[in-house]
């Protein structure tokens, strides 16, 4: 391999890193077993019993570091603007200095791993490829199973083929003799995601945790890839892709776009409670599309690999997903049972007998407050585990999708599922998602906490910008082949606070009604938000909900939906002149929706 570009870019970071050797990772699996068995030799990682869970280790990372940093991570456009008001802003000549003085000799004494990395399928049209430099093997690890690494990610790369370059420490330099760490890392005033889309180039420096090193997921398969593809006129959406076939076999392809903590995981990987129906998932987290030469949209998984919360997954809630995690699994900040498995808060079943160590490593006091696992624990597997992959999740051409859905956690105002009016439409509804959120977690006022298409923390460039991108997509496009938008809410509760929709499988009766409607079939009536079900076009044989409730969750208040609209005027503040007009008229055609029904 002569890629020059490369070699060179490696020989400068190994210049200014200072590491005590360079290893280029294969990707194989015996790489990978020599990188684990020096970590569980190490004190960094513990072999799980290998009778439950073969070949699968437990990580607890330094209590400082469990979690994507979003107050220390920036979009260094070349000025503010560029970065929008969503966005942490340095100057790139600034934060370049800045992060060099930090990136000096902060490899001494450790390995630098290069990871070649391929973002989708090698060699489709839609895949990128990256190379992230890492002092991490926790990294090394990760990505081999979040996505394609190693040797044939290099032949496909060629000799002058493009990639993005990650550059990534845990920044904690070794001095001679100096005992490692089991989970080394800088203190957060010296963390630092950067990204510089001008230059496709993300620097990320003192943390080891999940978003903020495993670079190709959310630095470059959303903030990198969005500018991208907002140059190149695709899309990087912060979407699960699943397939859902009816009785008939007819098949058709859904991506779905959730702020955080509303189960995107296990929608992707659904069990469907009415008979005859099959979901299949292609992706959890993040979806690359592009229009294809017959008009469609085309959408693509980048990754290949699941890193999901694991509190909450259980039998009950994902099946899939504890099938995909039953081997050759990473699990970061769960608990340890006596006889080496993990265990979570929310797994289904009481921690066994025996001492549970928590995921600080100290001993769990069962009757105490303390969570055994951290609430932002993870686990890693291979996407190829899980019992319902999709049998096109590979495929470099992508699926074509058939409907986009929005969503979020609200507790009133806004219905099970509507459908929107036209792709503007469409745009304007997943501009406004959101989840309420209460007091206590934001120490402020409680409210709606917007997160536009689930992008918040994830747009490369001006929020306002990305809209318009958007709605320039949908404009001059045969509009009987663009995928129809909805936006779904799985947790309205009743006057007692209890959730009204049992979610969960029950939620293919609305999947069923998407799918109609995105046919041509399944009735609706128009409201002053969008299409609803028209009575009993949801199919809800087999289910036990009475008739109030049923009204309650399709209900559209009109003194809601006023406070509603006064608060997306004021969340479109933020965007300010960069606010496309379309929204705008948007936001005024439902005003008036309301008014009219005074
Ligand atoms: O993931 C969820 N989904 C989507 C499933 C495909 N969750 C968990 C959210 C946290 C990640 C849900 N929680 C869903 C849901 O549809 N709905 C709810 C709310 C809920 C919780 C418990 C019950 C019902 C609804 N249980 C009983 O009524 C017994
Ligand atoms: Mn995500």
């Amino acid at each position: 391999m002569v890629h020059k570009k490369l070699l060179s870019w490696v020989e400068e970071i190994k210049n200014l890193c200072g590491p005590e050797q360079v290893v280029w990772c294969d990707g194989s699996e015996a790489e990978y077993g020599r990188i684990m068995n020096k970590m569980v030799e190490d004190g960094m990682a513990v072999k799980l019993n290998q009778a439950k869970r073969p070949n699968s280790f437990l990580f607890r990372s330094d209590s400082s570091d469990v979690a994507r940093v979003e107050n220390r991570t920036f979009i260094s456009s070349k000025n503010k603007d560029e970065a929008g008001p969503t966005n942490n802003w340095i100057a790139p000549d600034e934060l370049k200095k800045t992060m060099s003085d930090l990136y000096r000799n902060c490899m001494r004494g450790r390995t630098m791993f290069v990871i070649p990395f391929s973002m989708g399928p090698i060699g489709s049209p839609l895949s990128k490829i990256g190379i992230e430099i890492t002092d991490s093997p926790y990294v090394v690890v990760n990505m081999r199973l979040m996505t394609r690494i190693g040797s044939k990610v290099l032949e496909a790369l060629g000799d002058a083929g493009e990639f993005v370059k990650c550059l990534h420490s845990v920044g904690a330099p070794l001095e001679k003799g100096q005992k490692d760490s089991t989970w080394p890392c800088a203190p957060i005033e010296k963390k630092y995601i950067s990204h510089f889309p001008d230059d496709r180039l993300i620097w990320s420096y003192g943390s080891g945790y999940g978003g903020n090193a495993l670079l190709g997921k959310k630095c470059f398969a959303l903030r990198i890839a969005s500018v991208q593809a907002r140059d190149e006129g695709w899309m990087a959406e912060h979407m699960l892709i699943l397939g859902i076939t009816n009785p008939e076999g007819k098949k058709k392809y859904f991506v779905a776009a959730f702020p955080s903590a509303c189960g995107k995981t296990n929608l992707a990987m659904l069990i469907p409670k009415i008979p005859g129906w099959k979901v299949e998932c292609v992706g959890d987290d993040i979806a690359w599309m592009k229009f294809g030469s017959d008009g469609r949209l085309y959408a693509v998984n980048p990754e290949a690999g699941f890193f999901g919360v694991a509190p909450g997954t259980s039998m009950g809630s994902n099946p899939n997903a504890m099938m995909s995690i039953s081997k050759n699994s990473i699990f970061t900040n769960t608990a340890l049972t006596e006889d080496n498995d993990v265990w979570w808060e929310g797994i289904g079943y009481d921690a066994p007998k025996g001492r549970i160590i928590d995921w600080t490593g100290a001993e769990w006091d069962r009757s105490g407050k303390k969570l055994a696992a951290h609430p932002n624990s993870r686990f890693t597997a291979s996407a190829s585990q899980c019992p319902v992959i999709d049998p096109e999740w590979e495929n470099p051409q992508g699926v074509p999708i058939s409907a986009i859905i929005f969503g979020g956690r609200r507790a009133g105002t806004v219905p099970l599922v509507y459908q929107a009016r036209s792709w503007r439409h469409g745009v304007f509804i997943g501009s406004i998602i959101g989840s309420e959120v209460t007091a206590a977690a934001i120490g402020l006022k409680a409210g709606v906490r917007r997160d536009p298409m689930a992008m918040l923390p994830f747009c490369g460039y001006n929020m306002g910008d990305y809209f318009e991108h958007w709605l320039e997509l949908g404009r001059k496009r045969d509009a009987s082949k663009l995928p129809s938008i909805f936006c779904v809410n799985w947790f309205r509760k009743d006057e007692n606070g209890k959730f009204i929709w049992p979610g969960f499988g029950d939620n293919s009766r609305v999947l069923k009604w998407i799918f109609e409607r995105a046919d041509g079939e399944g009735q609706a009536i128009d409201s002053e938000i969008g299409f609803i079900p028209a009575d009993r076009a949801i199919d809800l044989s087999g289910l036990n909900i009475d008739s109030k409730m049923l009204k309650l969750l399709f209900r559209i208040d009109v003194n809601e939906w006023r406070e509603e609209i006064e608060s997306i005027r004021e969340h479109y503040k933020r965007f300010g002149s960069r606010l496309p007009k379309e929204l705008l008229e948007e936001l005024n055609l439902l005003d008036k929706r309301f008014s009219r029904n005074k």
